[in-house]
């Protein structure tokens, strides 16, 4: 199957000496790393707009990089790139792909034209899948392009709008469905606002919800056994979205009893614009049981926005993993790579060298991962610093023994605290770096 990128080859597993850019160098999909092998692992996704539809146009300039797959008119475009998708798949050796509706199909002129366009597509997206193996981690429905959301979708002010989200989600949902996908992503890009002087922030957030719960009735009345994700972002493009961090979403998820059948896809880039690591928004959502999947991807720290780039760190990559280890591993999620390449890699090579980039990051972040839990120096370390809650006044604390009578007496003979000890992060940290250079 070679139409697309007739100069690439398929990309396999060379190991760490090899000097052919086109392999890749850490990730071997059959190596077992903590029980599993490394396709097990990680159920790595490409993202269809990022792939398929980015050219590479920016603010100030137009696209770059040619995605017309030698197509002309917009149907035949689209049939183009499902063809180009599962070349790229098969080539890079990647199992899952995620989609918005108007990725795959364009948008009609009516709501009506717009499902038919997709109903083509899907046929054709079935078709390759059915012979391809290659499957949905997670569909969703783009709510944020067309000028129709420039006010939101779920949290619009206009009940019509509302109603033509809900429509969108309900086709979504019903390809989703049919393709097998295992998620369901809510990412509200335009759910927010630029002024609360005309926004009722209570009214929006209680609209969100009412749409997600018919959401949730709608899809699992058609058979829908997946998770639902919320994708949490703090702004871009709105000024204030409320699906500010894993925090804030928990939070919403909770209030409105949602918790059964979401749970979060956490993007690195999303983090950081939230002013946290990713590591932070993992270990949340680890902690509170709704780590569904990952958008892998980095932004660029001196920028500030959201640059979607491909993940080369491989201290942001262990800790990562570290924390979907400790979760037990992806159920329904994946890692998706939610990242282009650079407007100034505008090569066909350079899709090719940019996942080869991010997925052999990613088998490096795991090996780590697998050491530091292997070798249980910090997790020892850990466990040590929280010791005075097992016994003692401590475990009294846990238990409910005490409460703040019985702390009192108990800090009056006190005195001067003298058992506080040494966070060591500094040899945390070299420790971790032993670890990860073996
Ligand atoms: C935007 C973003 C989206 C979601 C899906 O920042 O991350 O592409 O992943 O809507
Ligand atoms: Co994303």
């Amino acid at each position: 199957m070679s139409k697309y990128f007739k100069t690439i080859p398929a990309i396999k597993f060379e190991g760490s000496q090899s000097d052919n850019p086109l392999s890749y160098k850490y990730y071997n999909p059959d190596e077992i790393i903590a029980g599993k092998t490394m396709r097990e692992h990680f159920k790595f996704g490409l993202s269809y707009w990022h792939t398929l539809c980015a050219e590479g146009s920016d603010m100030f300039g137009e696209g770059t990089a040619d995605k017309s797959f030698g197509a002309e008119h917009s149907m035949e475009h689209a049939k183009h790139k499902v063809h180009a998708c599962f070349e790229l798949l098969d080539k890079m050796d990647v199992d899952y792909f995620c989609f918005h509706d108007r990725d795959i199909a364009p948008e009609g002129d009516t709501l009506a034209e717009s499902n038919k366009n997709l109903d083509i597509i899907v046929n054709e997206i079935e078709g390759m899948m059915k012979q391809s193996g290659k499957k949905l981690l997670w569909g969703t429905a783009n709510l944020f392009s067309n000028k129709r959301f420039v006010h939101g979708a779920g949290t619009a002010p206009n009940a019509d709008v509302f109603a033509y989200a809900a429509a969108q989600i309900k086709k979504a949902i019903e390809i989703t469905v049919r393709l097998g996908g295992t998620g369901y992503t809510f990412w509200g890009g335009r759910e927010g606002y630029e002024t609360l002087l005309n926004t009722r922030m209570g009214f929006e957030l209680d609209n969100m919800a009412r749409l997600m719960h018919m959401a949730v009735e709608y899809a699992r009345k058609i058979g829908f056994e997946g998770d639902f994700y919320i994708e949490p972002k703090p702004k871009e493009p709105m000024k204030h979205q409320y699906d500010f961090d894993a925090a804030t979403a928990h939070a919403f998820l909770q209030k409105y009893g949602l918790m059964k059948d979401f749970k979060l896809n956490i993007e690195a880039n999303h983090a950081t614009l939230a002013g946290h690591t990713f590591q932070h928004e993992l270990a949340y959502a680890r902690e509170n049981g709704i780590l569904g999947s990952v958008d892998a991807n980095t932004g660029d720290l001196l920028l500030g926005w959201d640059t979607d780039q491909f993940p080369t760190s491989i201290y942001d990559a262990a800790l990562c993993m570290l924390e979907v280890l400790k979760a037990g591993g992806f159920t329904t999620g994946g890692l998706n790579f939610d990242a282009k390449a650079r407007r100034g890699s505008f090569d066909q090579e350079d899709i090719f060298l940019s996942y080869i980039s991010g997925i052999d990051t990613f088998a490096l972040g795991l090996k780590i991962a697998d050491r530091i839990i292997k070798d249980g120096r910090i997790e020892k370390f850990v466990e040590e610093r929280y010791a005075s809650f097992k016994t003692g006044i401590g475990a009294d604390i846990i238990s409910g023994k005490a409460g703040l009578a019985e702390l009192e007496a108990y800090a009056l003979g006190l005195g001067d605290i003298t058992t506080n000890k040494s966070g060591r992060q500094e040899y945390l940290e070299s420790l971790l770096n032993q670890i990860i250079i073996g």
